[in-house]
């Protein structure tokens, strides 16, 4: 999808990772780290879960973490929620939402008041280890405590626990997708790093590769692929947020909610067409409301989609596509690690293409009307391009159709071979790239969403809001179409303590309809009764929609969370993600029924 955008030579391409990995991300390779996905559960003694609820989002890594405590590893969980993950803890650290980056900050503190860290490793391959020493001297268990609600000894034994290691960092979207994410992530990527748990056993590894095989990802940086450096400067978001959108940021990909105000006002330029592929962002874009004014002013909006959602009900013309079931693919996967092949599971029905095939048709099409740039798709089948990925490798493709899979030479703590991809060549306690961007280069605590509202607006809005929660029956917007996931999670819930329940008058099973500041519009979900969440956080899911209700929205203002939100800010200062919790919200009614939809 990028390369199609390429070609026809706008450096407009928009992808979910602001609101999904993407803080993780560009922590990740501001410190040089690029751990995200390399956690070797089964080899380590002790793992830190932030954020992140394995049970259900990650079934692999939750038989991973399972088969870790039964060996007798420690599991530290940080959630305020409480999960499968937090009951299997050997501690259950229960912060306030959004405020992790103050427990991080802490535990760097114990780590080297305590003379628990990697003197070595620090001196050997950390960047401004003595001045993040002296940042996080400040940053006690106590001060932490106070921005956390977690008393003080718990984070104190936490450190302690970790510093035993080898120690492994599991990390999940409940502090990413968020306005503080990335420093959040950094106050726990120090931690790896100065306790030296990097590439090591048990600890977490670098992203590797086989030699010469090259991932989608390669390829957006990949010169050869690439528009001119004074296309790529003007994609939206490259000046506010050149980490991610610009020509030398991580995700070569724009600033979606400025993408939106484009579209609506014209600035900092016309976007009047826009192709959407893969995502239901009629759903998964906070504000509903905006996001529908977005499309309907636009002149022309083509969706592709293997069925009819709440997005593709507003497109002017609607592709039908195959799902991944009746394709074929090759990956990389950092927690094997291994290379894995994917055949096709299901034969096809019916006129339906791939994302490839619709792309490369649709260039050849325009190279008709002279409207393409220049075709950066030179792979004409999915096939061509799977041999592409593999072909610089000792891999065989007709070998990895048969196995399955590939495991591929790997070695740990190999720095001087595998470089460090930062300004020092070392892992950056001190970013220099943020610095250079002007974001603060030493981790920090900055105040959640919730916090930084003005006393009015928190007497208005008493209540915190976390989205996202995941469901096993669901994957996003996915699935609500079937009956049978529509048996077995019939309504959007939304988890609400026994306390706050009492005090707004709300019983198990009534609708409650919430809002939350600078919000257009607002969202009915069914209670559920439970101290599992924290006193004063509703918890809730994502991504519903009622395919039983009236069309173009089928129930998107009235049961969808992201209806309640805004996108407008505040935003993530290196990533330019907005928060999906954290918000401040309230209860606007009860009451016994859903109420009509809209
Ligand atoms: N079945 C299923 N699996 C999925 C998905 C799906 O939709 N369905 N989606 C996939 C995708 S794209 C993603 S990104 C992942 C997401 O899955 P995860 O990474 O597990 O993220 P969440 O489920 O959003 O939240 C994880 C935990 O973060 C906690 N949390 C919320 N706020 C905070 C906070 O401020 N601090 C801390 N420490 N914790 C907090 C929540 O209580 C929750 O227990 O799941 C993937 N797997
Ligand atoms: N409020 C709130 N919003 C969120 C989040 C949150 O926690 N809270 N989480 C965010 C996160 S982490 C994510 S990842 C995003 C997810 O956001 P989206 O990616 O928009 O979510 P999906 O529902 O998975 O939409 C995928 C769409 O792709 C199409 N599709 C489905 N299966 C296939 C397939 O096999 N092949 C092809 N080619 N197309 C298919 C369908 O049209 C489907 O609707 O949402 C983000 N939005
Ligand atoms: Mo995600």
């Amino acid at each position: 999808m990028a390369l199609l955008m390429r070609s026809i030579g706008s450096p407009n391409w928009m992808i979910n990772q602001d609101l999904c990995g993407g803080c993780r991300a560009v922590a990740d390779k501001m410190t040089g780290l690029n751990v995200t996905g390399g956690e070797d559960i089964d080899e380590t003694r002790c793992a830190l879960i932030v954020g992140r609820n394995p049970s259900v989002a990650d079934p692999v890594q939750w038989m991973a973490l399972k088969r870790a405590k039964a060996r007798g590893a420690r599991i530290i969980v940080i959630d305020p929620f409480r999960t499968p993950a937090a009951d299997l803890a050997d501690l259950w650290l229960r912060p306030r939402p959004g405020t992790d980056a103050a427990i991080g900050l802490a535990m760097a503190h114990i780590l080297i008041a305590e003379d628990l860290y990697d003197h070595r490793f620090t001196e050997q391959w950390c960047y401004g280890f003595d001045r993040f020493a002296r940042h996080v001297s400040d940053f006690t268990p106590a001060w932490a405590e106070a921005r956390s609600g977690v008393p003080a000894q718990d984070i104190i034994t936490a450190a302690r626990l970790y510093a035993k290691g080898p120690f492994c960092f599991v990390s999940g979207h409940g502090i990413d997708g968020s306005s503080t994410g990335v420093q959040t992530f950094r106050t726990f990527f120090s931690l790896v790093a100065i306790t030296g748990n990097v590439d090591r056993i048990g600890g977490n590894r670098r992203a590797k590769k086989p030699e010469g095989f090259k991932t989608n990802f390669d390829l957006l940086f990949d010169l050869n692929y690439r528009l001119p450096p004074e296309i790529e400067e003007q994609r939206i978001g490259s000046k506010d947020f050149p980490l991610w959108s610009g020509p030398s940021g991580f995700q070569m990909a724009c600033h979606n909610p400025s993408v939106l105000t484009a579209i609506l006002t014209d600035k900092p330029y016309p976007v009047r067409a826009l192709f959407a592929s893969g995502a239901n962002i009629l759903l998964t874009y906070p504000d509903v409301d905006r996001t529908i004014a977005a499309i309907q002013s636009l002149d022309f909006f083509v969706v592709g989609s293997q069925y009819m959602t709440p997005t593709a009900a507003w497109a002017d013309i609607v592709l039908p596509k195959t799902t991944t079931l009746e394709e074929e693919e090759v990956t990389v996967h950092q927690a094997g690690p291994c290379v894995t092949y994917t055949a096709p599971a299901s034969v096809r029905q019916g006129d339906q293409r791939s994302d490839h095939e619709i792309a490369v048709a649709l260039i050849e099409a325009l190279k008709d009307r002279q409207a393409i740039y220049k075709d950066y798709l030179p792979w004409k089948t999915q096939r061509e391009f799977v041999e592409f990925c593999v072909s610089g490798s000792a891999i065989r493709l007709p070998e990895l159709e048969t196995t399955g899979y590939a495991t591929f030479p790997f070695s740990q703590g190999n720095f001087s071979e595998q470089v460090i991809a930062t300004p020092s060549g070392k892992f950056e306690l001190y970013s220099q790239q943020m610095e250079g961007a002007g974001v603060t280069p030493l981790p920090i605590f900055e105040l959640p969403a919730h916090q930084l509202e003005p006393a009015e607006t928190v007497d208005e809005f008493p209540l915190v809001l976390q989205t996202g929660f995941r469901e096993k029956t669901y994957h996003h917007s996915r699935f609500r179409e079937q009956a049978w996931a529509r048996k077995v999670s019939p309504d959007p819930l939304v988890y609400i303590h026994p306390e706050t329940a009492q005090r707004f008058n709300v019983a198990e099973g009534n609708w409650i309809k919430l809002s939350t500041p600078r919000a257009s519009g607002t969202c009915s979900l069914k209670a559920r009764i439970t101290d599992n969440t924290l006193p004063d956080v509703l918890t809730t899911g994502m991504g519903w929609w009622l395919p039983e209700a009236s069309g173009p929205e089928f129930g998107a203002r009235t049961v969808n969370v992201s209806a309640a939100m805004t996108y407008s800010g505040p935003w993530d200062r290196a990533s330019g993600s907005a928060d999906t919790g954290g918000m401040a919200c309230r209860i606007l009614s009860v009451s016994a029924n859903l109420p009509n939809l809209s």
